[in-house]
């Protein structure tokens, strides 16, 4: 049983035009009401207007107090929300007095992980109030409410029960084991666990694109030295961010920006030229340059038809498709201006660019299709490095399964691998877990969250 009382800050720390404090536990409302002066009645979901006094009794602030009686409130205890004035000696003071009067400071994340304790959330569920948060565009956004509503939840859920169903199965069998009807049940239960296994790998595939809508779909800019991919990486990003020079190999480091797009968020690489060099700080970057692309979902090659021929572009995108077939490409040919009119026959499909606004324009949009093929809409996706890892974990323990089955291993065994892949997928919803592991995530957590 949870016996504090937590109090802490919901809003950002400095000057605005509110500060929203909040209190969680058995003595919210005593806590609120001894400093809360109000004339109406305590109503539960109701903003109160009142006076906010200290302590000690003297006048702090004018402001709205809101009480949720537990269990029907975001911890599941009783809570109490005031908004008060944005000042930061306000919330200072307010936050002073709850102390006093018996609240305990929240450590981070705690009002989200009492959530979890009383159930009013799972896991995968609290994990997405932080992604939520964190959210810097509409995909990212999006994914982190699915989650939030449960999307990643009930799917597992739906994974563990199959897994139950069949550990069931195998049961059954071992309850024939001394029969006939052995042979024939141990392919039928193959077929099951393939399935069942089929989703696993479906859901833990998903990562990739998941990973890339959370954290920025990674995008590499690719090319000789010279062709003008640190002055599109300005020109995406509006701002000087990388050096433009007229000479080559002015980018010998990788340079990665985040950006925007669209419903998409993106880390924009700019890459050292590729070219044959014995320079060895460049020849390093270069390195760089073709492992960053192996790191891509996109690649943007770039390519100065004043200065390269059709077959090496030609030369450029093999090579780029070897390193990384499963990246989506986009060529560009660059400096418009230098060849205006001219017609680039020969060069691999293409779009052209000059420094022209509208020429920007056209490339966002080819590049926005691009992203499209890249990250076709998801059923379900796993965005979270922990979930990948336990569905990998999980899968382990599956294919250990399958190779019981097929070696006539007994049901003992079996049943245990089962149930290690039955644990590894009920950790990410939190069905089943160790404190520490919940330690560790909630406190990535701000402190009032
Ligand atoms: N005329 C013209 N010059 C450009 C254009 N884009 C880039 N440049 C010039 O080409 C040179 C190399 O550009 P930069 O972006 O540093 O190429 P990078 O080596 O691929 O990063 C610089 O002098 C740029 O000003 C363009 O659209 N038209
Ligand atoms: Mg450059």
């Amino acid at each position: 049983m949870i016996s504090t009382t937590i109090a802490a800050l919901a809003t950002a720390r400095g000057l605005g035009a509110l500060n929203v404090i909040r209190l969680s536990g058995p003595d919210a409302l005593a806590i609120a009401q001894r400093l809360f002066a109000t004339r109406s009645p305590w109503v539960p979901r109701k903003a109160l207007l009142g006076r906010f006094n200290r302590a000690d009794g003297s006048e702090l602030d004018h402001g709205l107090a809101t009480w949720f009686q537990g269990p029907a409130s975001f911890t599941g205890e009783d809570v109490v929300e005031f908004g008060l004035h944005g000042a930061p000696y306000i919330a200072e003071e307010a936050m002073h007095s709850l102390l006093q009067a018996g609240a305990t400071l929240a450590l981070p994340g705690e009002f989200t992980q009492r959530a979890f304790a009383h159930g009013k959330l799972d896991l995968a569920q609290a994990e997405a109030v932080g992604d939520l948060i964190a959210a810097e565009s509409r995909a990212g956004h999006e994914l982190a409410l699915k989650q939030l509503k449960g999307s990643v939840s009930r799917k597992l859920q739906d994974l563990r029960q199959q897994l139950t169903d069949f550990a069931g199965l195998i049961e059954l069998e071992l309850d024939f084991v001394d029969e006939d009807v052995e042979f024939a049940q141990r392919d039928q239960l193959l077929d099951v666990l393939q399935r069942i296994t089929t989703e696993c790998e479906r859901m833990f595939a998903s990562f990739r694109q998941g990973q890339a809508i959370r954290e920025g779909i990674p995008l590499v800019l690719l090319g000789a030295p010279n062709a003008g991919k640190s002055t599109l990486l300005n020109r995406l990003l509006r701002d000087d961010r990388a050096l433009v020079s007229a000479v080559p190999g002015t980018t010998r480091d990788s340079v990665e920006e985040r950006f925007r797009l669209g419903p998409f968020a993106f880390r924009l690489i700019d890459t050292a030229g590729i070219r044959a060099t014995h320079d060895e700080v460049e020849q390093m970057g270069i390195q760089r340059s073709w492992a960053k692309l192996r790191e891509a979902h996109i690649a943007v090659i770039l390519v100065d038809p004043m200065a390269s021929t059709a077959r090496e572009a030609h030369e450029l995108v093999e090579r780029v498709r070897q390193e990384n077939p499963e990246a989506e490409l986009l060529v560009v040919l660059t400096k418009r201006d230098l060849w205006p009119g001219q017609r680039m026959d020969g060069f691999p499909e293409h779009v052209e660019l000059g420094p022209h606004e509208d020429d920007l324009a056209e490339l966002e949009s080819r590049l926005l299709a691009t992203v499209n093929r890249a990250e076709p809409e998801g059923d379900v996706l796993i965005a979270n490095t922990r979930h990948a890892e336990a569905l990998r974990l999980s899968l382990e323990a599956l294919g250990r399964v399958q190779e019981q089955l097929q070696a006539q291993a007994s049901g003992e065994l079996v049943a245990y691998d089962l149930r290690e892949a039955l644990r590894h997928l009920g950790s990410i919803t939190g069905e089943i877990t160790a404190d520490d592991l919940l330690g560790s995530i909630f406190s990535s957590f701000c402190i009032g969250k």
